[in-house]
């Protein structure tokens, strides 16, 4: 079928725990879904998340529910059919963001696990999950490219739990801000890239980045003067619907839609 990986692709997956695949969407494509970005980088909501100078936009949440080129990429061939393969099976989208990493002011992502907030916030209780995302804009050396441990999706026990501040707010925003409250120590980054070095997701707008819930990944901020914006889609198996929580996350972070996807396009 047509958009499936290959198996070496699959296999690649497998061990490095992230697959990046270049040149998936074209051009038009990527800069149409880059203007409704900037849409919704610019309409007040609490989907909106800022850097710590509370001005520069940091994040937009559930941008796959509401109506538009992110809604409908979701159920994307491209996306949708290697989701499946890597799930195995029928799927819907926990989570959504697009991050905005902006230029000369994108803060950092410190070293984490996305796995352990969904399983921690919000009940998640196998990593049969996976991210797809996508460069709106080319992700070079200079511009915070998302920073990859290979192999560490395998290695048990590299979570810490470092309670953070909450914000002021409310707690959620505290696990979307470049203060993280679940990192992965100094230590364990030190382990780990010792035995497997760093990697940078490459690649120009229209590629894709395909990475495992456990992978140990962050970004360091934007010193160029290009945005490196990435929408992430969260894709979680139907059979993995997370269970109740106390204090359950606003629906555009942990998705109460769990209807399976079928592709549409
Ligand atoms: O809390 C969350 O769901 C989000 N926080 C991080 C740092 N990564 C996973 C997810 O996007
Ligand atoms: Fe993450």
């Amino acid at each position: 079928m047509v958009n499936r990986l290959s198996e070496g692709q699959l296999a690649e997956f497998d061990e490095n725990g992230f697959l990046v695949v270049p040149d998936v969407l074209g051009t038009a494509e990527v800069a149409a879904l880059g203007a409704e970005a900037e849409a919704l980088y610019g309409t007040d909501s609490p989907r909106r998340t800022f850097e710590a100078d509370g001005r520069t936009v940091r994040a937009v949440h559930g941008c796959h529910q509401i109506p538009g080129g992110f809604a409908d990429l979701v159920t994307d061939a491209r996306l949708l059919v290697p989701a499946r393969q890597i799930v195995g099976g029928d799927v819907y989208v926990h989570q959504s963001k697009i991050n905005a990493k902006r230029a000369l002011s994108g803060d950092i992502w410190p070293w984490h696990q996305d796995f352990t907030f969904w399983n921690r916030e919000d009940g998640m209780a196998e990593p049969r999950v996976v991210n797809v995302a996508l460069f709106l804009d080319a992700a070079t050396d200079h511009n915070g490219p998302l920073l990859l441990i290979p192999g560490s999706h395998l290695v048990a026990g590299t979570e810490t739990v470092r309670p953070g501040k909450k914000a002021e707010k409310e707690s959620w925003q505290a696990h979307l801000a470049a203060d993280l409250e679940y990192t992965v120590s100094r230590e364990s980054v030190a382990r780990l890239s010792a035995s497997a070095d760093i990697v940078s997701a490459l690649g120009g707008a229209g590629s894709l980045l395909f990475f495992d819930s456990r992978i140990v990944h962050g970004s360091g901020s934007n010193m160029s003067p290009a945005d490196r914006r990435m929408a992430i889609f969260t894709y979680n198996s139907v059979d993995n619907v997370p269970g109740a929580v106390a204090a359950p996350r606003p629906d555009f972070l942990a998705a109460r839609d769990h209807s399976p996807l079928q592709v549409t396009r």
